[in-house]
């Protein structure tokens, strides 16, 4: 169950050998691909990573069912909110809540994350309201939570081009703290955390990003959500190796982990961290996962994907294998599990009401805000759409009446 890692000094001189050998199949999860939780809910080993395992107490790992059960029933509260006509789209993140919330709990305070749009697990792990991440998705808010409180960024839409964004805030945090050490500040020292899937690592952007965190030695942690799929496009055709093989040629350690593994997940993130943290630069981390789901509510998986792949990944569900061991070790009795399927419940019943007493904008704001001063074209727009307006006035009652 542990990698078969072989015991030739890595690149990074941590003597770990984190490459997988060249030309394997992408979709072959390999002997180098690091597990700790297997599907049978039974813990492995491995040379580096079991310490990492070592340091979770069993608080921690109810911890960690309870948030990835929480946020599995928000998924589904905001699906059903989309299908109500609550929200204008959904994109759920079934079946990946061991690779967000094992990522997402490695973090620390100080720590910068910068999503992608399916983070709603990590999102959950920096306290981020998760009812405010709906506004986004209701049309009714370019963001809907503040970054600064919680060093969460806003989701980017714009495939990868948050990775672009994560290596220059790392090298502005480690500008800083350079000179807050020359001012013998003693604050604990901080990483950027990038989120990407595996279709947006073809984009250009990954690769500039890539580079010029190795030049400059930054400190962020490249992590890729290897979910299999990029809409209808299978990862097959992203890369014909490991994504995890890439870093390689940047000069920096690529880590495979099994995404449904939290255990693994978590301790591979705190090893990246730390390598980050202290200034021994970037490191990719590849989540082996699999989106479960459609990619967004506007998606029919049926149409290009079998259910027999489906099948298969459900047999290895992040949440069913740490149940089992909770269970078979004793540390999560049945009071346990009805409590967090309450809280779900609880936190459901919370997403539900806020979003259906969200207000709308009024929509003048948005000409208000294209400049900074008024400007005859967007006067002139702005005219033209209260015309247009102008035109319902009356439907409603006029419907009402029918
Ligand atoms: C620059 C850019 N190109 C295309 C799109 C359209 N698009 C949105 S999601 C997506 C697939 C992304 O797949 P992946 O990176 O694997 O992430 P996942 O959705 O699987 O989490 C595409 C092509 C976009 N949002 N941005
Ligand atoms: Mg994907």
């Amino acid at each position: 169950m542990g990698s078969t890692q072989m015991p030739t000094p890595g690149i990074d001189g941590t003597g770990l050998n984190l490459q997988s050998s060249a030309g394997e199949a992408t979709g072959d999860p390999a002997a180098e691909m690091i597990q700790l939780l297997g599907p049978d809910g039974k813990l492995g080993t491995d040379p580096v990573f079991s310490d990492y395992a070592k340091r979770l107490d069993p608080e921690q790992l109810r911890g960690f069912y309870a948030d990835m059960a929480k946020v599995r029933r928000f998924d589904q509260e905001a699906t059903a909110l989309q299908r109500q006509g609550e929200l204008a789209l959904w994109v759920p993140l079934t079946g990946q809540e061991a690779a967000q919330i094992g990522s997402g709990r490695a973090t620390q305070r100080q720590d910068y994350i910068f999503p992608s749009y399916r983070e709603h697990g990590v999102a959950l792990t920096r306290n981020v309201d998760l009812a405010e991440l709906l506004k986004l998705f209701r049309g009714i808010s370019n963001g809907g939570w503040d970054p600064r409180e919680n060093n969460f960024h806003l989701y980017t839409l714009v495939l990868a081009a948050q990775t672009l964004h994560s290596v220059g805030y790392a090298m502005g945090i480690q500008r800083d703290q350079k000179l807050a050490e020359a001012a013998g500040s003693n604050e604990p020292k901080a990483a950027v955390v990038a989120y990407f899937g595996d279709g947006a690592s073809s984009e250009g952007d990954v690769h500039e990003s890539m580079v010029f965190a190795a030049s400059y030695n930054a400190p962020v942690v490249f992590f890729c959500q290897n979910n299999h799929w990029a809409i209808s496009v299978p990862t097959e055709v992203q890369t014909k190796i490991p994504l995890s093989n890439r870093a390689k040629g940047y000069g920096f350690p690529g880590i495979r982990v099994d995404g449904n593994d939290v255990i693994a997940v978590h301790a591979v993130t705190e090893w990246a961290l730390e390598h980050a943290r202290e200034g021994r630069g970037p490191v990719l981390i590849e989540a082996y996962t699999y989106r479960v789901g459609a990619h967004t509510t506007a998606d029919d998986p049926t149409k290009y994907r079998g259910s027999d792949e489906e099948h298969a990944w459900r047999a290895k569900d992040p949440l069913d294998r740490l149940e089992k061991y909770l269970r078979s070790e004793g540390l999560a009795d049945e009071a346990f599990f009805e409590q967090v399927k309450l809280d779900g419940d609880k936190l459901a019943a919370h997403v539900r009401s806020t979003t259906q007493n969200l207000q709308s904008p009024d929509i003048r704001e948005s000409f208000a805000r294209v400049y900074a001063e008024a400007h005859p074209l967007v006067a002139e727009e702005l005219a033209w759409f209260e015309e247009y307006s102008a035109g319902f006035e009356g439907d409603d009652e006029q419907e009402a009446g029918n």
